[in-house]
């Protein structure tokens, strides 16, 4: 499978909002490799238009992620400029296929993270954290894909909202204890505490700092990495509201327009 045919199909999808068949269905010695050049080509197509690179995404660093999508191990994908949104804005539902909305904690550098990475030194290397909302939208049919099929899809990236309040890691008292309250139309669908992200939030910027000696790439300074889902996605439609509530953090409000 050519790494680069894939990413034109998958840009061609998010273009047109027609969502595709998995890859791997006909295609099963597509393997991981090749899903993370498909990716890179296929987030090169958004640079090569003017967007620049802000940071990364994680995906699938929570068994309640895992469980949702019948995928057992974690991913990473790019985040690009065009990508991020203001935490008071509509999400336009015409740029997109098919949104689910979920709650992370977003990590913003003021450092470089230099492999070995752990807990301890990403939490010396970050600014501040929000909590935030990943816009996921993959570009396959019933978002039914395996892990090589969403390394290629960027890891459904679609858009995120960062939240109100900005911390310093040093001004909550524990990560791993910001709860999160997920309400649909007011009424609450369910609730998650950070650690549901590999124990740590910052454990899964570990990982990828650690992953991304692969690609020789390293965690800058400046750079967004979001954490991966801690609460199951949840679909936005247009009459309705999904809103986040994090402890210290602010609430999102996610809107369908
Ligand atoms: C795959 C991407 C998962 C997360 O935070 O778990 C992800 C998906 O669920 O579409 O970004």
């Amino acid at each position: 499978m050519d790494a680069q045919d894939i990413a034109n199909d998958l840009v061609a999808a998010e273009r047109e909002r027609k969502a595709i068949a998995q890859f791997s269905d006909q295609h099963p010695e597509f393997d991981l490799a090749t899903a993370y050049r498909a990716q890179k080509a296929f987030v090169q197509a958004k640079l090569d238009a003017g967007e620049r690179l802000v940071g990364y995404k994680l995906g699938l660093t929570s068994r309640n992620k895992q469980q949702a999508m019948g995928v057992d191990a974690p991913l990473y994908g790019r985040v690009t400029s065009g990508m991020i949104s203001t935490y008071d804005e509509p999400v336009r539902l015409d740029r997109f296929i098919h949104p689910r909305v979920e709650s992370e904690i977003a990590f913003l550098l003021a450092r470089d993270v230099s492999p070995p990475a752990t807990v301890t030194s990403v939490l010396a290397a970050t600014d501040v954290v929000f909590g935030a909302v990943d816009v996921l939208d993959s570009r396959y049919e019933g978002f039914r894909f395996t892990l090589t099929d969403v390394v290629a899809d960027n890891a459904s990236a679609g858009a995120f909202y960062l939240g109100p309040v900005a911390r310093r890691p040093d001004e909550l008292p524990d990560l791993r204890l910001i709860g999160c309250v997920v309400r649909v139309d007011g009424e609450v669908a369910m609730t998650a505490a950070s650690a549901a992200v590999m124990g740590h939030p910052a454990a899964s910027v570990a990982w990828l700092a650690n992953q991304l000696v692969a690609e020789g790439e390293t965690l800058r300074a400046g750079q967004f990495v979001f954490s991966g889902g801690v609460t199951a996605p949840v679909p936005v439609v247009a009459a309705g509201s999904v809103t986040f509530e994090f402890d210290g953090l602010g609430a999102i409000e996610v809107r369908g327009a």
